[in-house]
């Protein structure tokens, strides 16, 4: 059976899931998204995803034509109609198809729901954690694109991206506009040291991310002691442990970084409890 895509209200085949050429999503990259697992059929995190969303769409001055409740069905609908169990939700609000030109004001936004399964890592990595470099190019500056929205606009990651697969690994570190560490390419960054969990703060221009958010708070459940600092790259070369979280990597730990061995050079302890604590998570809530 071919996959259903929800598309403008109706169910598709994936073969008759089309966007207009003069769509802006495509034109101009204008348009929001969000990426979300469902586990034990589930939408995980449903709430906090479609509140970003809704964030998201504000922030580009999108309207949705669908209300929050109809969203949700529509996201239920589309796991429940292709069997899905455990899966990937990509939701996605293009600003519509208008005419040639930026003006976003003639457009119709179109919403388009993708049920499908995801692998952003190979199964090893998962094993052995990542050798990631630090990328060249500059997470964009809040002012220009705030990271906070997640726009159909993902060049500046993918030229990060780039910088990655060049160098030979699977994914890049982006620092901010002061040099900071801001996040990699489609998942936010952890460190651990002395004991402690660390990760950017929203205002070092990150994406705030959903499964950060699940992860800072099962460290409070946990009695780890975390907080949101501003971290140069120095803070990860010296650090016991590195780990990336997010909806498609879940959470991953970061071994090398631009050569240099994280901690042992292996998967540490607290990354291994908070992962396997994350994997119990996802299926009771
Ligand atoms: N930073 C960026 C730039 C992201 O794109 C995250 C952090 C993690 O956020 P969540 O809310 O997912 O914990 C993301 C999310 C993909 C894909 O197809 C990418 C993401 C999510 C889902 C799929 O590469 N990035």
């Amino acid at each position: 059976m071919s996959l259903k895509i929800w598309l403008d209200g109706e169910l598709v085949d994936k073969s008759e899931a089309k966007i207009s050429v003069y769509d802006h999503g495509l034109l101009y990259g204008d348009g929001i998204f969000e990426g979300i697992r469902v586990y034990n059929g589930r939408i995980f995190e449903r709430d906090a995803h479609l509140r970003r969303l809704f964030d998201s769409a504000r922030g580009i001055r999108l309207d949705i034509p669908y209300t929050l409740e109809q969203l949700i069905a529509a996201c239920e609908e589309t796991v429940r109609i292709n069997k899905f169990i455990d899966c990937y939700i990509r939701l996605l609000v293009t600003r519509g198809k208008g005419n040639l030109g930026l003006n976003p004001f003639t457009c119709k936004p179109s919403v388009c729901i993708i049920a499908d399964s995801i692998s952003l890592y190979p199964q090893e990595m998962y094993e052995k954690g990542l050798s990631i470099i630090t990328a060249t190019v500059t997470r964009v500056h809040p002012n220009a694109l705030s990271p906070r929205i997640k726009s159909l606009n993902y060049l500046n990651n993918i030229l990060a991206k780039i910088e990655a697969i060049d160098a030979g690994v699977p994914e890049a570190i982006m620092l901010n506009q002061n040099g900071a560490v801001a996040e990699c390419t489609g998942d936010n960054i952890f460190m651990v040291r002395d004991g402690q969990v660390l990760t950017p703060q929203t205002s070092d221009g990150i994406l705030e991310g959903i499964t950060r958010g699940v992860v800072l708070c099962l460290c409070q459940r946990m009695g780890i002691p975390s907080a949101e600092k501003t971290l140069q790259r120095h803070d990860l070369y010296i650090a016991d442990e590195v780990f990336l979280t997010g909806s498609a990597a879940e959470v991953i730990a970061v071994t090398h970084i631009d050569n240099r061995a994280i901690g042992l050079g292996r998967v540490g302890p607290v990354t291994r409890k908070l992962i396997d604590a994350f994997h119990r998570y996802v299926r009771e809530n």
